[in-house]
């Protein structure tokens, strides 16, 4: 995380009047006591950088700035400063108190738009006073996002993330590779894809579509082949393949057939990374072992169709957890843009591959069920999950199987 580049990290700056509870903001959103809070106005002087690993944001750098409302020559100087951070700001935070909203926050909107950074608005201090619905109206009218909160309480503070999730610039947000950093240049892939009654007629589906064409750019070559040509393929090379990537569906039998000094991984787990945050989903697999029987599960799907049958989240996945759990589940389906809102009943999340959607989709999706307290995982990771081969399909993803390693050392 410490060698991400700082130029390559979310610049968030933090925006308002003297007071408003910037440093407190930033304080609880790093669990650190990072800045100096006080009940004195103009506590902060000089912007204070918080670099963090934001989940599932990514690595981002917190600028808590110095309060701009007051005059005087000293004012002055800190305007100037606060207005070089504007410069800096991908994504701007403006605090504002007690529900107040003026000319000077206007301003800081204006200041924003010009330089393109997306604005979220938290309105602190909401124990001593709260918006009108009007003025929050008139903000999500003009399409600013705002969120209440009472920061010394730490109230409002678990749904600053999701806010800035939802707001962030699509560039901060596509930037994983599908594969292709996952071999080296002039390196081989080999992909495994079913065809079965499943599979669509004429065409191969968009995860492995997007995988070669990830591969394509790269400068890698891909061998396609079906599930029980794989060890054949592999005879015929003159060199082991880089890595060996299986629809999820195939993974007992190629796990079986792929040399253990080969990577081995599957779509589905390409794209818990792609189109989410694995880490969070490698972690959120471990909470299968927790489950009792009558548990809620809730499995969702990006969209309303699925081009490789039906079967995957509502039979094969259902059945093999109940014969873990050895005993009843309740599982409920969600399609589409359906993800409900109350999560707080089911305890485990099951993620499609999300191949239709975007990834600031499903890293909502993640925020919202961190928020709730309930784990959530992918379809590729609970397959590897429950047949046993875990660490074997997050071989090429060391920092993710670290993760797994530290939860199950701790149960
Ligand atoms: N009642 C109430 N007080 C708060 C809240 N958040 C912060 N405060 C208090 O407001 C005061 C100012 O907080 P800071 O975080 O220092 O505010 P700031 O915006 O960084 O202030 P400057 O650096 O001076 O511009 C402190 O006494 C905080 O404890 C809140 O939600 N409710
Ligand atoms: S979005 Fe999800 S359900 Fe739809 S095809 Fe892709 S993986 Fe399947
Ligand atoms: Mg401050």
């Amino acid at each position: 995380m410490e060698r991400t580049p700082k130029s390559m990290r979310l610049h968030i700056g933090i925006f308002g009047r003297r007071n408003v509870g910037k440093s407190s903001l930033l304080n609880a959103l790093t669990r650190q006591q990072v800045s100096i809070v006080s009940d004195v106005a103009g506590t902060t002087t000089d912007p204070v950088e918080k670099p963090m690993e934001l989940l599932p944001l990514g690595p981002v750098l917190f600028i808590d700035t110095a309060g701009v409302d007051d005059v005087g020559a000293l004012g002055a100087e800190r305007v100037a400063k606060t207005k070089k951070i504007l410069d800096r700001t991908d994504l701007g935070i403006i605090v504002a108190d007690s529900g107040e909203w003026g000319g000077f926050e206007e301003g800081v909107v204006v200041e924003l738009k010009k330089r393109k950074a997306p604005v979220l608005v938290v309105f602190n201090k909401s124990d001593l006073g709260r918006p009108t619905p009007e003025l929050e109206a008139r903000l999500h009218e003009r399409g600013i996002r705002s969120v209440q909160a009472v920061v010394t309480r730490g109230e409002g503070v678990a749904v600053v993330p999701e806010a800035l999730i939802a707001v962030a610039p699509d560039d901060f947000l596509a930037e994983t590779p599908i594969i292709g950093d996952l071999l080296p240049e002039g390196g081989l892939a080999v992909l495994v894809v079913p065809i079965d009654k499943e599979a669509p007629k004429g065409r191969i589906i968009l995860p492995q579509v997007q995988a070669i064409r990830d591969l394509l750019d790269h400068g890698q070559m891909s061998l396609v082949v079906r599930e029980h040509e794989l060890k054949a393929a592999l005879a015929r090379l003159g060199r082991k393949p880089d890595i060996v990537v299986t629809d999820s569906q195939a993974f007992a039998k190629v796990a079986l057939d792929t040399p253990p000094d080969v990577k081995l991984t599957s779509f589905s787990i390409l794209f818990a990374r792609f189109k989410g945050d694995l880490t969070e989903m490698v972690r959120g697999a471990t909470a299968i072992d927790r489950l009792k029987p009558s548990d809620r599960v809730l499995v969702a799907e990006s969209c309303t169709h699925h081009p490789i049958g039906d079967d995957i989240g509502r039979v094969k996945i259902p059945n093999w957890l109940k014969q873990r759990v050895g005993g009843k589940l309740e599982f409920t389906t969600r399609q589409g843009h359906d993800f409900p809102e109350d999560l707080s009943n089911y305890k485990l999340v099951i993620h499609c591959g999300a191949c239709m959607t975007n990834r600031r989709a499903v890293l909502n999706r993640v925020a919202k069920s961190r928020d709730a307290g309930v784990s959530i995982t992918n379809y590729g990771l609970t397959i590897a999950y429950v047949l046993g081969i875990f660490e074997r399909a997050l071989e090429p993803f060391p920092a993710a199987l670290e993760v797994y390693r530290t939860a199950r050392s701790r149960t």
